[in-house]
């Protein structure tokens, strides 16, 4: 049974606050730049944090002894990070640091049972992102464990507004994780996210279309390999809650193999792709979501989106929920450019190799029309 988390809420919050003030979690503001491009009109969501340019990334530098460290200004709230830094060059030795074992004090939140403590993350752009950090070291290249999934599913149940928050896992090191000791992401949102608003949508009664089920496995509009598990309401189901979320894990896990073979079996796959392919489960990267709604799974080929004239753009799970960050204006730019969906698509497993063009979209358009307005005339009919 998933733990009930009394007070998690308002705990969140004032922990938030007060490490927000310290200075010890840094909140960086970014713009959001709306990018209308699927089917069904969801507007996806590219953050765009130049800030966050200058953050240390995974491997962290420890910086040595300087007696007198000139520091240009103090750490802001408006998380602007370049202020924080030393003005003049350190001597800097490069170190692995495990930022989750020990944390610090000022990001912690609480414990959910034996196995996990949830922290604060430092970086934040959404305020009051948390993760869900095991207590022993566990690599994030491990499967989720069924203590993993509920102890997510039970911040999920706790947070304010918890029908809209994003809860997320980056497995392994082609998933966009920076920090090697398994953690699980929750963002708390105050409106439903793009992807909950296109699973809604994809899943939903048209035309000619049955309207898919509790248990069903659908696909979203990516041009590559993803698994979305529409999960039963625990309150209404015969299962209790670790079942479902056991079952709809194994049952993504499944599909997620099959559409890899499948892939595999391609003949004009390079022998590179193939031999990612065959990787056993234990190396395989994927991203995982979860919501109160649904599950989603999607196998990673690779970090980065294809460059164009060098400039990539970083996708780790938030990227197959529409959201993307975009740290420079060349990213900005770029998936401008190329669009949220095509971008992010390059990084997983895709069966079609075209690119996305507003003409090709717009004939696309125009058939779904027809085709919608024929069923709904021979529907009119019966
Ligand atoms: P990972 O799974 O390893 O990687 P990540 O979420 O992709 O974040 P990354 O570290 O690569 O940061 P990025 O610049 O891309 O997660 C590690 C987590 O630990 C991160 O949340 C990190 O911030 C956090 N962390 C690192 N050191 C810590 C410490 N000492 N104590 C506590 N927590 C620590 O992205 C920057 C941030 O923006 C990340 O939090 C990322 O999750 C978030 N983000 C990315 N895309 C976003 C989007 N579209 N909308 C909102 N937020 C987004």
């Amino acid at each position: 049974m998933a733990k009930s988390l009394a007070n998690f809420d308002a705990k969140l919050s004032s922990v938030y606050q007060s490490a927000l003030e310290s200075g010890e979690l840094i909140f960086t503001a970014s713009e959001t730049v709306k990018s209308t491009e699927t089917e069904y009109e969801v507007d996806c969501e590219i953050c765009y944090a130049p800030a966050l340019a200058r953050k240390p990334q995974g491997v962290l530098p420890v910086v040595e002894a300087d007696p007198n460290p000139k520091v240009t200004s103090a750490p802001t709230t408006s998380g602007d990070l370049h202020t924080a830094m030393p003005s003049t060059p350190v001597k800097k030795r490069i170190e692995k640091t495990n930022p989750f074992l020990p944390h610090s004090p000022a990001l912690y939140v609480t414990d959910i049972g034996e196995e996990h403590k949830v922290l604060l993350n430092k970086f934040c752009i959404v305020p009051r992102h948390f993760l869900v950090v095991t207590k022993e070291f566990h690599p994030q290249t491990e499967p989720l464990s069924p203590q993993d999934m509920l102890a997510v599913w039970s911040c999920l149940n706790a947070v304010k507004d918890s029908r809209n928050a994003l809860a997320f896992y980056n497995c392994g090191s082609r998933s966009g994780a920076s920090q090697p000791h398994k953690h699980m992401q929750v963002i708390p949102l105050e409106t439903p996210s793009p992807i909950s608003i296109l699973v809604r949508e994809t899943s939903m009664r048209r035309p000619g279309k049955k309207e898919n089920r509790p248990g069903d496995i659908i696909s979203v509009p990516f041009n590559c390999i993803n698994h979305v598990y529409l999960l039963p309401d625990p309150a209404q189901s015969d299962k209790d809650e670790e079942e479902i979320l056991i079952e709809a894990y194994i049952s993504l896990m499944d599909a997620m193999m099959t559409s890899i073979r499948e892939y595999a079996d391609q003949e004009s796959l390079s022998d590179e792709e193939k031999s990612l392919c065959a990787n056993g489960m234990s190396s395989f990267a994927y991203n995982w979501i979860l919501t109160k709604e649904f599950m989603m799974i999607v196998p990673r080929k690779q970090a980065s989106s294809d460059p164009v004239d060098g400039v990539s753009l970083d996708v780790n799970s938030l990227g197959f929920a529409c959201m993307v960050l975009a740290k420079t204006p060349e990213v900005l730019t770029m998936v401008q450019k190329k669009g949220v969906i095509n971008t992010v698509s390059e990084t997983g497993f895709c069966f079609l190799r075209e690119y996305y063009s507003p003409e090709k979209e717009q004939q696309r358009k125009e058939q779904q029309a027809i085709l919608e307005k024929q069923m709904a005339g021979a529907f009119s009919g019966l």
